[in-house]
C-alpha cells in the first residue's frame, strides 16, 4: 500500500491531520488555517509522508541543480538588516570591498570556457550602482558570453535604484530586460509581514514593493524565485501569511518558478541573541512549503546554508532542487554562521550527494530545462583505476 494511504488509513489521525491529507491526496489546496495548524502540530513524520507525495507526484526522483557561480559587487550596504553579516560592515569600511564594472567583469572571465549556464548577482546597496551602472553591467555580461543566464539582483536594489532615477517598476523592469536581465534570485523577500519586517529589515522595500516588482517582471514574461527568512522572530501565522502572498501572486501571473525557504543564521549579526531553530524544524518548513505552494514547481534546499547532510534529507521531504554547485566566493552564508564554511562543491560532488540518497540528479538550467541526466553517468574518477583489472598472463 502506497504510504499516502496508510496515513489515509491511521485510525489514530485526528480529525483535521486527517482531511488536510485527504486535501492533498485529491490534489485541493490547504487553508491558511490548515497551514497555521500544520505548524502548530503536524508531526514531522507526517509532513514527510505529504510533502514527498507532492515532490513525487510533480518529478518523480528528479533532483534538480544548477552549475552557477555568485558574482557579489560589494559587501557594503546602505541598510542595516538586524539579521544580516554584511550591514555591520559598512561602518568598518576598510572589510569591505566595492567592485567596479571592469573587475566584475573580470570574475565573469574567470569563468571563461567553464561549463557555468548562470552568474548569481547577489550583494548589498550602495548609491554608485545605479540604473545606468546595472545596465552596463549586464549588456557587458551578454556581450561577452550571450549564453550565460543572468540571475540578478533582487526588489531592494531595484526598488532603490528605480526610485532614485524616479522611474516606476514596470518602466525599470523593462529597461533592466532590455539590458540583459534574464531572471530575478528570490532573495530580499524575508518575512512580508510590516510589524516583523520593521524590527529586522527597516527601511528597505516593503512586502508589498516586494511582490509589485516581481509581479512587473512577471508581466514581461520573465520568471523569478521567492525566498522566506524564517526562524528568528516571527510567528508560524507570519509563515503562513507570507506564503499565502506567494501563492496570491503565483494564482495571477504563473511567474514564479522556485520556492526557497531560508534558514536564519545567528553569527556576526544584530540577532546574535536569538537561538537557531532546529534541524526537524528545517525539515517540517521544507514540508510545510511544498504543501502550501501547491502552485509553485519547485522547492529548493540551499545547501551551502544548511549542511550537505540537512540537504539529503530535505529531498524527503519536498525538496527538489539543492540550487548549484559553488565555489569557495560566496561569502555572506559563511559570515552569518552557515554550515559550510568553506561553501564550495562540484558536479560529482553533487551529483554523489544526490544519488547517495537513491534520487536522480538533473543538471538544469536556470529555467529548468535539462543540461544532463547524470543518473547514468559514471565519472572518470568512479571507474577504477587500471591496476584493478586482472593482470594479462602470458602462457
Ligand atoms: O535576502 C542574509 C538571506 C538572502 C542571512 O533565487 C540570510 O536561486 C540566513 O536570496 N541567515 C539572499 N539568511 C540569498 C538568496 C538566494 C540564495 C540562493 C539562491 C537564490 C535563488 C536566492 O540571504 C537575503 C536574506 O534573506 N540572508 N543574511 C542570515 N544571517
Ligand atoms: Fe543590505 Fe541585503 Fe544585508 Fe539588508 S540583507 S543589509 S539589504 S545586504
Amino acid at each position: 500500500m502506497q504510504t499516502l494511504d496508510l496515513l489515509l488509513n491511521n485510525p489514530n489521525l485526528s480529525a483535521p491531520l486527517k482531511a488536510i491529507a485527504q486535501k492533498v491526496a485529491g490534489g485541493n489546496r490547504i487553508s491558511f488555517d490548515e497551514g497555521v495548524y500544520l505548524y502548530e502540530h503536524a508531526e514531522l513524520a507526517y509532513l514527510g509522508v505529504l510533502a514527498n507525495y507532492i515532490r513525487e507526484k510533480k518529478h518523480g526522483d528528479k533532483t534538480y541543480f544548477n552549475r552557477n557561480f555568485h558574482l557579489e559587487p560589494t559587501n557594503l550596504c546602505v541598510y542595516d538588516c538586524k539579521f544580516c553579516s554584511y550591514s555591520r560592515l559598512i561602518k568598518q569600511k576598510e572589510e569591505g570591498w566595492a567592485l567596479t564594472l571592469e573587475e566584475m567583469l573580470d570574475v565573469v572571465k574567470k569563468y571563461d570556457g567553464e561549463p557555468v549556464t548562470e552568474v548569481h548577482i547577489v550583494g548589498g546597496v550602495l548609491p554608485q550602482y545605479d540604473v545606468a551602472f546595472y545596465s552596463a553591467l549586464f549588456t557587458a555580461i551578454k556581450q561577452h558570453r550571450p549564453e550565460l543566464h543572468v540571475k540578478a539582483l533582487t526588489p531592494v536594489e531595484y526598488h532603490y535604484i528605480f526610485k532614485k532615477a524616479k522611474i516606476d517598476y514596470a518602466t525599470g523592469m523593462k529597461l533592466m530586460k532590455d539590458a540583459g536581465l534574464e531572471s530575478i534570485p528570490g532573495g530580499g523577500a524575508e518575512i512580508f509581514d510590516p510589524e516583523i519586517r520593521v524590527q529586522i529589515a527597516k527601511d528597505k522595500c516593503t512586502g508589498e514593493q516586494w511582490l509589485a516588482i516581481h509581479e512587473e517582471w512577471h508581466k514581461l514574461g520573465m520568471r523569478s524565485n521567492a525566498t522566506m527568512l524564517y526562524g528568528h522572530i516571527e510567528s508560524f501565522k507570519h509563515r503562513v501569511d507570507h506564503m499565502e502572498q506567494l501563492r496570491q501572486l503565483q494564482d495571477k501571473t504563473g511567474g514564479f518558478q522556485t520556492f526557497i525557504p531560508l534558514k536564519f543564521r545567528n553569527q556576526h549579526n544584530q540577532m546574535s541573541n536569538v537561538p537557531e531553530v532546529s534541524v526537524i524544524e528545517d525539515l517540517r518548513n521544507y514540508a510545510i512549503g511544498r504543501i502550501y505552494l501547491d502552485n509553485f514547481d519547485h522547492v529548493k534546499a540551499y545547501w551551502a546554508m544548511i549542511s550537505r547532510e540537512t540537504a539529503q534529507m530535505s529531498l524527503n521531504f519536498g525538496v527538489d532542487d539543492i540550487d548549484g554547485t559553488l565555489d569557495d566566493t560566496t561569502k555572506i552564508y559563511s559570515m552569518a554562521g552557515a554550515e559550510e564554511q568553506n561553501p564550495a562543491m562540484s558536479t560529482k560532488e553533487l551529483v554523489d550527494l544526490i544519488k547517495q540518497v537513491g534520487r536522480k540528479p538533473i543538471e538544469r538550467d536556470t529555467l529548468y530545462n535539462v543540461v544532463t541526466d547524470y543518473s547514468e553517468v559514471v565519472f572518470e574518477e568512479d571507474v577504477k583505476p587500471s591496476y584493478y583489472k586482472l593482470p594479462v598472463v602470458n602462457s
